[in-house]
This record gives structure tokens, C-alpha cells and sequence, in this order.
């Protein structure tokens, strides 16, 4: 039972509990065991979010030597050019949710998009792989926080539902997101290893 478990259980390195969750329960539809790793991951500075995957997944692989996924995301609002794209935990941290609409006052286009990507690196890899997902939808007018969520939840609301993400529970949330996306990608493909 322990070896069998041994060779199903993958690692997720991030220090944000919210994605961990969201992210075991996707994979646990797919009876993939994950634990929380929380190793210091080096996030580059980089426009490309398969970039900073990749270059965090080499480091925390390098650090723990178990299989192991890092997952990085984005928003990207139309109207302002794509910002804050790859930035927006800085933006989140300095201008937050209030920030971004005052930016976003009297703007008509409200479109935006969110992207994660999932990359996934073990030993018999040689470089990490990489699963990408993407929800579009829009930023609300105001703050709509729910139960749940956390960062840009609370004033993105995807298309095709009336909620925002924080007004969602997690399978709901699950059912639309970028992230949720990236991680079906990535457990299709893992179910086709032998491990
Ligand atoms: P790691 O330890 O895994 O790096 P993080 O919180 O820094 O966790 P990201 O770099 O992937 O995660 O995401 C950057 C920020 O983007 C994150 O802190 C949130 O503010 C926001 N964000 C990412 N995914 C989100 C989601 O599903 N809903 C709302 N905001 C999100």
C-alpha cells in the first residue's frame, strides 16, 4: 500500500494555500495524491508565465528531488494593455483589488483574461513539461467578495456565469478556471505515465 502510494503522490511547491487546495481537489478526480511543499521557489522576472514555471519547477526540484508541480499565474486586462499580466502578485500586494478599479474607472472594455501554467518536472524528466489553461471573463464594477477566493477573485467574474470567483465555491471555481484547466491538462497526461 505504501509503495503503491510512493509512486502515486506528486508534490505542488507553492506557499499560497488557496491554489494548493483548488488544485487537490481537481487532481484528486483523477486519484492523484498531492502534497503542499513549501520550499522557497524562485519566481524570475519575466513577461512569459511558461518561463517563470519552468525556472521555478528546475528550482524546486533541485531543492526536494521529488516530483514535483509549480503553477504560475496571471490576469491580464484588455484595456490597460495586458497589465498586470505576469505581475500581479506585486500589483495585488501593493495596489490590491481597489487599485485596479480605480484604474479600470470609466473604462467601457472590461474584458480580461486568466492564465496559469503548470509545470511539472520528476526524475525521469529532463526538463520541466508544461500544461497551460485560460478563463476569459471580465472585471466587475465593484468588489464582490463571496465566501471564498483570494486575489483577483473578488472582481473577476468569468463568462457564461454571474458569479465572481470569490462568490463561488471551489468546485465551482474549478469548473471555470485557468488554473483548473492547466491542472486537468497536466493529470491526463500523468495518468499516461507509468509510475
Ligand atoms: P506561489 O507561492 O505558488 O508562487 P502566488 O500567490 O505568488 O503563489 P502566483 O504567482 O501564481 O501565486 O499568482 C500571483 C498572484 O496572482 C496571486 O498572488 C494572486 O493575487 C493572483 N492570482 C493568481 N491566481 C489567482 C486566482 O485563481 N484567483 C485570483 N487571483 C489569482
Amino acid at each position: 500500500m505504501s509503495f503503491q502510494l510512493k509512486g502515486k503522490v506528486i508534490f505542488f511547491a507553492t506557499n499560497n494555500i488557496n491554489k494548493f487546495n483548488e488544485a487537490r481537489r481537481v487532481l484528486s478526480r483523477y486519484g492523484i495524491a498531492v502534497g503542499m511543499l513549501k520550499v522557497k521557489t524562485l519566481e524570475i522576472q519575466s513577461e512569459s508565465l511558461e518561463e517563470i514555471a519552468r525556472t521555478s519547477a528546475i528550482h524546486a526540484f533541485q531543492q526536494c528531488r521529488l516530483p514535483v508541480i509549480v503553477e504560475d499565474a496571471g490576469v491580464f486586462i484588455e484595456a490597460l494593455n495586458g497589465f498586470p499580466g505576469p505581475y500581479a502578485s506585486f500589483v495585488y500586494k501593493t495596489i490590491g483589488n481597489e487599485g485596479l478599479l480605480k484604474l479600470m474607472k470609466k473604462v467601457a472594455n472590461r474584458k480580461a483574461r486568466f492564465q496559469s501554467v503548470v509545470a511539472y518536472l520528476s526524475e525521469e524528466l529532463d526538463m520541466p513539461i508544461c500544461f497551460k489553461g485560460e478563463v476569459l471573463g471580465e472585471i466587475t464594477e465593484e468588489v464582490r467578495k463571496g465566501r471564498s477566493g483570494f486575489g483577483f477573485d473578488p472582481i473577476f467574474k468569468p463568462y457564461g456565469s454571474e458569479k465572481t470567483f470569490a462568490e463561488m465555491n471551489l468546485d465551482e471555481k474549478n469548473k471555470y478556471s485557468h488554473r483548473a484547466k492547466a491542472l486537468r491538462k497536466f493529470a491526463k497526461w500523468y495518468k499516461g505515465l507509468k509510475v
